[in-house]
């Protein structure tokens, strides 16, 4: 499996592309164009920009995270046609630089969703969390706004502040909107678009909800086992794939993360690995990688991937904040380089198994 990490450009990262590059089996940087609004198109001038960027590193930009899906396409309005039309421009666009995969999420409104980005831990870390009693009962635009102060300033993926201009109205437009009918436009959407990500070369993968349950009354679609079958068998091609995010599936303990590598694995072009701790009550906290250290066992989520000799594109997911780096919450530098670095540990030790048998 090749290893990637996710970079947010030049001038808006904290982090080097030489260091990037320092990771050992390290092959590209997972990238987005942050600053174009959800719907427009993502120009070649662009594209091409970012790869001069990154390749004299030695780094490939195989792996976009993620090209976002206007909320038209979401709401089955009548503007979606002009909007997947400005999709599949993009992926021929993103086609002509050698982007092999393009991550999205079909989340109403909100991308992931914590209601604290530095929750001091015990070895005086901080991580984000999850926090139920938080969320029950308040009004979305407070935490949007305790979201935004304590960001930091840096501008969150998923919470870019166009986004969340009309909150008061999305929520009207979505007023009615089942689980059904939203699967219904993602089908639509992927009816369109599969025939130009695999005229050329590219692999969707959708991003799971993130946490995987419903949240402020909104359907979600992309939460267990099932919900990725039947996205899958919505349009049946190498192309239709998912991001598998041990992550974000984990919060719901009865996701089995290493039985879905095992079944889906034909169909998953990119996944995020990380730990989370579930507490009794549901709340999450995200851990180091460490299998011990949290609630999934990330050991065993990587010999999953090991029997079934993956060969996608993976990279580690959110970090804790540690050694008093300065940083986006979860995309420092130290504790996603020692999750990799556990990964390629596991990763290495299955391989020495196999030999030995
Ligand atoms: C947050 C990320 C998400 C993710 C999108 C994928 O850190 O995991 O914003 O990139 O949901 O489309």
């Amino acid at each position: 499996m090749k290893t990637t990490f996710r970079w947010y450009g030049l001038g808006n990262d904290t982090i080097p592309l030489a260091h990037i590059k320092q990771i050992p089996s390290m092959t590209g940087v997972v990238w987005a164009l942050h600053d174009v609004p959800a719907g427009e198109v993502w120009s070649e001038a662009r594209i091409a920009e970012v790869k001069s960027q990154v390749e004299p590193y030695g780094l490939n930009i195989d792996v976009v995270e993620s090209v976002n899906i206007h909320e038209s396409i979401k709401l089955g309005s009548p503007e979606r046609e002009s909007y997947i039309e400005n999709y599949k421009t993009t992926l021929r666009n993103l086609g002509k630089y050698g982007v092999k995969v393009v991550c999205y999420n079909f989340m109403p409104v909100f991308d992931w969703i914590r209601t604290d980005l530095f929750k001091e831990t015990e070895d005086g870390s901080t991580a984000l969390f999850y926090e139920h009693a938080k969320i029950d009962g308040i009004d979305p635009k407070v935490l949007v706004k305790q979201f935004m102060e304590n960001s930091k300033e840096l501008t969150l993926p998923g919470w870019e502040p166009e986004r969340l201009k009309h909150l008061d109205k999305l929520f009207d437009l979505y007023k009615g909107m089942t689980e059904d009918k939203l699967r219904e436009n993602l089908k639509y959407f992927l009816e369109q678009i599969i025939p130009v990500a695999e005229e050329v070369g590219i692999k969707m993968a959708i991003h799971p909800d993130d946490p995987p349950f419903s949240v402020f009354g909104l359907p979600r679609i992309v939460k267990c086992h099932d919900d990725l079958q039947k996205i899958i068998e919505m349009v049946d091609s190498p192309s239709n794939g998912i991001t598998l995010c041990s992550g974000a599936l984990g919060p719901n303990l009865n996701n089995d993360i290493p039985r879905m590598v095992r079944t889906f694995h034909e169909r998953i072009p990119f996944a995020h690995i990380r730990n989370i701790k579930v507490f009794d009550n549901g709340d999450f906290l995200e851990t180091s990688h460490l299998s011990r250290d949290g609630s999934l066992d990330i050991a065993e989520i990587v010999k999953a991937f090991n029997d079934v000799n993956y060969q996608g594109y993976y990279r580690p997911d959110h970090g804790r904040h540690i050694w008093e780096e300065k940083c986006r919450p979860g995309y420092g530098l130290y504790d996603r380089a020692l999750g990799i670095m556990y990964i390629q540990g596991v990763w290495d030790a299955c391989e020495k198994a196999k030999g030995e048998k």
